[in-house]
């Protein structure tokens, strides 16, 4: 049958393809970048009802301003040890993403991914959690596992995997599993974890415990089917979970306004479903503290679970396996108005009188020489040019408490292939 012909009287339709702003060898301007005034925002109650607090989806939380002074209800009014803590925290994790991605291009490990720029959101999350609250992370948020002090060698074991490797061998380099850190497994696979961490809240609740859940996923992960089921069993059970977007701006080469940027906030998605939604300047680790403080009092109070989105931007590329020069524009880094997460803590410190250049260098070394050694150690337990450290068995175990049948079976043909072909 013939199509129809377009109606001559009517519009033809059209459909809108959204292009980031600023391409490579782009200039870069922010002036229409509305960041409102630090301090500006209003803390509502814990109990306060999502219908009553829908502007913060829109507004941005902001404690810090350009000259690192603490404003407004959302000062958390930590202490200097504290705040020194965090700063050394997002050092030791920026150290570490950037001796990892040298490995990588050593040829030590096949694959890494930092998280530069973006330190403040986890740092902040792992000092505003209790230490038995459950992390449910994506693959960016390697800050929590070293806030909460999980043995750096051992991520490298992993990233190498390596004898030392408590994966053996079975994740890929960087998604981690630490049990003993409240940090479970890292998917590949995008925002499954969301789900899995409104599960372990309801989990939690209905077994009358005190442990609220967390997790996180990019922005781009925002137009997964799990994010927007987990949202619907979060708002229904009024789980007690922190469900945290990260907005980096970026999903590997696709532009946040392919999520869904240009027609509102990622904070917003929330709104649809009843949950209270907050969006925070992800570069302010005061910021974002407070909104994971306030978070997680609500849910311990049984208010019900809150979305934060944190507005930042990843600062290299989306992995080792990418170009991010090939997609957009060089300036991007250095022209964005919400700056760099460790620069802007280290100058509110220096403002308190409470830290100081000096300082700040020798910690900066400490760091380094502590990630060095650590790296060495690791090493000294094998890296992808020592090939295989974990014996091939090794992959049929520990999903089952006891090995079933088939796998046994399975697990014995391998080897007596392998025996056969003499490898
Ligand atoms: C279900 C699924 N779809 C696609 C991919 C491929 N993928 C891996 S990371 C990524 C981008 C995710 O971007 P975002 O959610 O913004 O997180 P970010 O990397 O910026 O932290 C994509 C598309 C995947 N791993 N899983
Ligand atoms: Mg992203």
């Amino acid at each position: 049958m013939a199509e129809a012909p377009a109606a001559p009287n009517m519009t033809p339709l059209s459909f809108h393809v959204p292009e980031p702003r600023f391409r490579p060898g782009d200039a870069v301007d922010y002036a229409d970048f509305d960041r409102g005034e630090a301090g500006a925002v209003a803390r509502p109650d814990v109990a306060a009802l999502p219908a009553d607090m829908r502007g913060h989806a829109y507004s941005l939380v902001r404690v810090l301003d350009d000259e690192g002074v603490a404003h407004g209800p959302w000062n958390p009014r930590l202490s200097p040890d504290r705040l020194r803590r965090m700063l050394r925290d997002m050092a030791l994790t920026r150290a570490f993403d950037d001796r990892m991605y040298r490995a990588q291009r050593q040829g030590k490990t096949s694959f890494y991914m930092k998280c530069t720029g973006e330190e403040a959101t986890s740092i902040a999350a792992a000092h505003a959690l209790d230490r038995g609250d459950m992390c449910f992370p994506s693959y960016r948020q390697q800050g929590l596992l070293i806030a909460r002090g999980w043995p750096i060698g051992q991520m490298m074991n992993q990233i190498y995997s390596n004898a030392g490797d408590n994966l053996k061998g079975r994740q890929m380099p960087i998604m981690y599993s630490a049990r003993e850190a409240g940090f479970f497994s890292v998917s590949g696979n995008l925002t499954t974890q969301y789900p899995q961490a409104v599960g372990f809240a309801m989990a939690s609740a209905s077994r009358g415990d005190t442990r609220i859940a967390a997790c996180w996923c990019g922005e781009g992960s925002t137009a997964e089917g799990d994010f927007h089921s987990a949202c619907t069993f979060a708002a229904v059970y009024r789980a007690p979970v922190i469900l945290n977007v990260i907005n980096n701006q970026w999903a590997i080469s696709s532009f946040s306004g392919i999520a869904g940027a240009e027609a509102t906030t990622f904070a917003a998605r929330g709104i649809g479903y009843g949950i209270a939604s907050l969006r925070v300047d992800g570069n302010d680790i005061l910021a974002c503290y407070a909104v994971l403080d306030w978070a997680a009092e609500r849910a311990r109070g049984n208010h019900g679970p809150t979305l934060i989105e944190y507005f930042t931007y990843r600062a290299e590329g989306h992995s080792t396996s990418d170009d991010p020069t090939k997609y957009r524009s060089a300036e991007e880094r250095g022209a964005w108005p919400l700056g760099d997460p460790i620069v802007r803590l280290k100058q509110h410190l220096i403002g308190l009188g409470e830290w100081d250049e000096e300082r700040h260098a020798a910690m900066d070394k400490e760091v380094a020489e502590f990630i060095r050694d650590e790296g060495r150690k690791a090493e000294a337990q094998g890296t992808l040019h020592d090939g295989l450290s974990q014996p091939f068995t090794t992959m049929f175990e520990d999903v089952f408490e006891e090995q079933p049948w088939h796998l046994k079976e399975q697990s014995a043909q391998m080897q007596a292939e392998r025996k056969a072909a003499g490898i």
